[in-house]
């Protein structure tokens, strides 16, 4: 029977991210999607001028519809979130309408390059940890890392033990296979470390300048598409990071990056 997930995520009207990019990928993996949206915006906030229509009523209304309707999940993936009330309502989707076995798939969404976004306050940091709490896998990047961890980022400079010691510590908030994210030891290359089973493990490929916005969208789909459809851990991860290459590397000749490539067989 082909499995159902509920995804919780914005819909950036232009600019290939979030919604636009998590449904048709995790969908290509013969997976229904539910979506659940945070908010509505005219553009990805990368642009020099958007709109944010704030979905939260929307959201709660959609909870009580699907509790109604007495669906239930195969897997849960949360991103984009604007509020501490939108992590709790993501939490009682948790609670009431996913399988106990379910895929949770947490990423983080909550800042970069060193900084938390602006609309983002310290209870959002509470439940977004709550949520990690009831994690699976979670995809936070060097940033969003710290943010959770409540301490400053580091983003150059670092070695693999600080990376392990970072992993161990956000598996102490509870998750079950914690990861990081645009982790870089060398110029020109970049991946992800993951912890499981006691075991630390770096999967990287080359890096490519050019359109980021979406790559993470990109990354968590294929991993939880993966995930959900039975694939190993390592395997999962591996397939998701030459992914975000390809959509890298093509993006670079078109506008946003090239996920659609990822849908053509
Ligand atoms: O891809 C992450 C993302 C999701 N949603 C919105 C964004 C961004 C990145 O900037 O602006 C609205």
């Amino acid at each position: 029977m082909q499995k159902k997930a509920v995804i919780v995520q914005d819909i950036s009207c232009f600019g290939k991210c979030s919604a636009a990019v998590a449904l048709p990928v995790v969908s290509s993996f013969n997976i229904e999607c539910a979506l659940l949206p945070t908010a509505l915006l005219s553009a990805h906030t990368g642009f020099s001028r958007y709109t944010c229509f704030d979905l939260t009523q929307q959201m709660q209304t959609a909870l009580d519809d699907w509790k109604a309707l007495k669906l239930e999940f195969d897997g849960f993936f949360s991103g984009y979130m604007l509020s501490d009330r939108q992590a709790a309502i993501a939490l009682e989707t948790l609670r009431s309408l996913v399988k106990k076995d379910a895929l949770v798939l947490v990423d983080p969404v909550m800042g970069d390059d060193g900084k938390a976004y602006a609309m983002l306050n310290d209870s959002f940091g509470e439940k977004m940890r709550e949520l990690v709490s009831r994690a699976d896998v979670i995809t936070p990047n060097l940033t969003e890392a710290a943010l959770l961890l409540e301490r400053e980022p580091v983003l150059e400079g670092y070695d693999e033990a600080y990376i392990e010691k970072s992993l161990y510590e956000l598996k102490k908030l509870g998750c079950k296979i914690p990861m990081i994210t645009g982790v870089s030891f060398e110029k020109g290359k970049i991946g992800v470390a993951f912890l499981e089973n006691n075991r630390v493990s770096f999967v990287f490929s080359k890096k490519y300048d050019g359109v980021t916005c979406g790559t993470g969208d990109v990354l968590s789909s294929v991993l939880f598409g993966a995930l959900l459809s039975g694939a190993g851990t390592s395997k999962a991860v591996s397939k998701a990071v030459s992914a975000v290459e390809k959509a890298i590397k093509g993006g670079v000749k078109n506008y946003g990056i090239d996920f659609e490539c990822l849908l053509r067989s």
